[in-house]
């Protein structure tokens, strides 16, 4: 049986039998929320059609690019929103079969040769003057400690960080005025400083770092030692602040040991003071690195002169600047409570005009259990996740401050059951001045029975939430991949892609630089170049054939091939594949691409191009003679 519940949403009557046993596990509970008792209920099989018109009629295009994070698989995805349609992937950290990434020559010298894995969670977009400027997407690899940028004009990775000294970066945020020259990147696990095998057992040792990186360069120019660790990551709309939540101001090793106190902290850092003490050389290094580190502890007194530790009740976890530019919303996560601090009084704090950290605090609302992550509409409500009651709370921000103040006034506006365990929510344009309040993504963590099972393994459900009304609707479940941790809807008229490579790409230059080199004019030659035991071949593309249909090399050759891909049409990719060498790469119209290899096996293997590109693509082959 399905019923409707009082926002007009159609709801399973078994999620509140589930959900009662899940929050009874405790703050935790989400671990143990698998068997208990949840059952296929009979499903809507329709979503209900929000005020907004949610549907995007067939052959018309959606208003919102949605940038998701792609969780352990290591990439960035491009939703469509409304109609969560998931439109492209952008390889990062991760191995891509489809594009190559992680093969090709290119791809390489923006990957490394270290990993090819990581874990993002969150993706922000460079800024001017409080809205976005269209030109990079930056996300973050907690697994292995590092930053990417994304170039938003190809829609690929074009920069790679790895974070010394720290582990786990995890939020990360730009500068939002007047334009992001710095990122900033939080070091979540404390770990021994130096890392070098010494003090493994004396937590006092250990420690982390918030990082800023040059957004033009993504070189690392200081870092700041800060007590704590670190967990989500907001930058103000001056240029001047920015914040990060805490979890574990215990220092704890253990999960008992990092629950103990009844407030942790958010810390506030004043940029330009640290960067004042790095050109005064007010700093120290280390290890082998020579990176300034800026010593930004002091949390028993307050903070210092970069600091500011302003105690939040039990493991605050989210944190979101509002688009009016005034408050920062720190989410409990353990407390019922989010509170709101005033970026004025912060710096009010560093200026001495106020002494208790706490003083910066303007309104502290309970909203309900397990507050994760607020987000804005640009009207004046909050929206903020909870994780245990599987909600999203709105709320209003200025009834809080009146009710903080002691004024009697309720700033609870509504709550809306989703499905289930959410996380972070995202309101369209929230993280820029900008905001326009229509819709919000609920990414929410457990998608139990609102698909058809497909294993032990489940996807998540993002939910479209039409936020333009008085009352949000709840109005489409969509399954991903796990996980997306966090989403940014931004309006389409913001980004503007290319649809054919410039020859004179950066992103293939390297290449191009060598075809100079051996002779090679890229957009007309078809040469096999010997240079030793290196062999490189040079090739180009124009649907259905590549300029090549054979080339021979010899066993043992180190062997190069780049494609160049002639066709002027958009939408026409070629790959190139190479059987039974595990070779495939993608290369779009007017692009160059390239691998290398040992023909380790003698023989006729036959190249093919693996992107559907025209009614002869199947005859689209050649062969690779490797001469034994
Ligand atoms: S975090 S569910 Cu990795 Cu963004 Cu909050
Ligand atoms: Cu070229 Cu298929």
């Amino acid at each position: 049986m399905t019923k409707k519940n009082d926002q007009g949403t159609i709801e399973n009557p078994q999620r509140r039998q589930f959900l009662g046993a899940t929050a009874a596990i405790g703050a935790l509970g989400a671990a143990g929320a698998s068997g208990t008792g949840l059952l296929m209920g009979s499903r809507p099989t329709a979503a209900a059609q929000g005020s907004n018109g949610y549907s995007v009629p067939l052959g018309e295009l959606d208003d919102y690019y949605g940038f998701w994070s792609g969780g352990h698989s290591g990439e960035v995805r491009i939703l469509g929103v409304p109609s969560m349609r998931e439109i492209m992937r952008i390889a990062v950290f991760n191995f891509d079969s489809a594009t190559g990434w992680g093969q090709t020559n290119e791809s390489k010298r923006v990957l490394g040769s270290d990993f090819i894995n990581g874990d993002t969670h969150h993706v922000h977009l460079s800024y001017v003057n409080g809205t976005y400027d269209g030109r990079f997407a930056f996300t973050n690899d907690k697994l292995n400690t590092r930053v990417a940028r994304i170039r938003l004009d190809v829609m690929k990775t074009d920069k790679i960080t790895h974070i010394p000294n720290v582990q786990a970066i995890h939020g990360i945020n730009p500068q939002r005025w007047p334009r992001t020259e710095y990122l900033l990147a939080a070091g979540e696990m404390i770990a021994p400083l130096p890392n070098d095998g010494r003090h493994m057992d004396e937590p006092e040792h250990y420690w982390t770092l918030l990082s800023s990186l040059d957004a033009e360069t993504m070189e690392i120019r200081w870092q700041l030692w800060v007590d704590g660790n670190m967990d989500n990551l907001v930058t103000d709309y001056t240029g001047k602040y920015a914040g990060a939540s805490c979890y574990n101001s215990e220092r704890g090793m253990t999960l008992a040991e990092k629950m103990g106190s009844e407030r942790d902290w958010a810390v506030f850092f004043n940029i330009p003071a640290i960067e004042a003490a790095v050109a005064a050389g007010d700093y120290t290094t280390i290890g082998d690195s020579r990176i300034p580190v800026v010593d930004g502890r002091g949390a028993d007194n307050g903070g210092s002169k970069y600091t500011l530790y302003v105690p939040i009740p039990r493991s605050p976890h989210g944190i979101n600047a509002t688009p009016d530019k005034k408050y920062v919303v720190v989410s409990g996560k353990l407390s019922p409570t989010v509170s709101v601090v005033e970026w004025s009084k912060v710096d009010d704090w560093f200026n001495g005009k106020i002494s208790d950290p706490r003083d910066t605090i303007v309104a502290e609302p309970e909203v309900g259990l397990g507050p994760l992550h607020t987000t804005f509409d640009g009207r004046g409500d909050a929206y903020t996740s909870l994780f245990l009651d599987s909600q999203v709370v709105k709320w209003n921000i200025d009834d809080a401050i009146r009710a903080y103040k002691g004024e009697q006034v309720n700033y609870i506006r509504q709550k809306l059951d989703v499905h289930y365990q959410v996380g972070h929510i995202m309101a369209s344009m929230c993280e820029t001045v900008e905001a326009d309040g229509r819709w919000l993504v609920s990414l929410n963590k457990f998608s139990k029975d609102r698909f058809i099972p497909a294993g032990p393994l489940r996807p998540e459900n993002d939910q479209l939430i039409d936020i333009s009304g008085a009352q949000m609707k709840l109005v489409h479940d969509g399954p991903t991949y796990p996980e997306p941790h966090d989403s940014l809807m931004v309006r389409r008229d913001l980004i503007n892609p290319i649809a054919i490579w410039k020859r004179d790409d950066p992103f293939f230059a390297e290449t191009v630089a060598m075809a100079r080199a051996d002779g090679v004019n890229l957009e007309q030659d078809n040469k096999v170049i010997r240079d030793g035991n290196k062999v490189r071949v040079y090739m180009t593309s124009v649907a259905p054939s590549f300029g090549l249909d054979h080339f021979r090399v010899k066993l043992g050759d180190e062997v190069t091939v780049v494609v160049t891909n002639l066709d002027n049409i958009e939408d026409l990719s070629h790959g190139f594949a190479l059987v039974n060498y595990g070779v495939n790469f993608e290369i779009s119209a007017h692009q160059t691409a390239s691998a290398t290899f040992i023909a380790d096996k003698p023989g006729v293997y036959w190249y093919y191009c693996s992107w559907f590109c025209h009614a002869l693509h199947m005859e689209m082959a050649g062969r690779m003679m490797v001469e034994a």
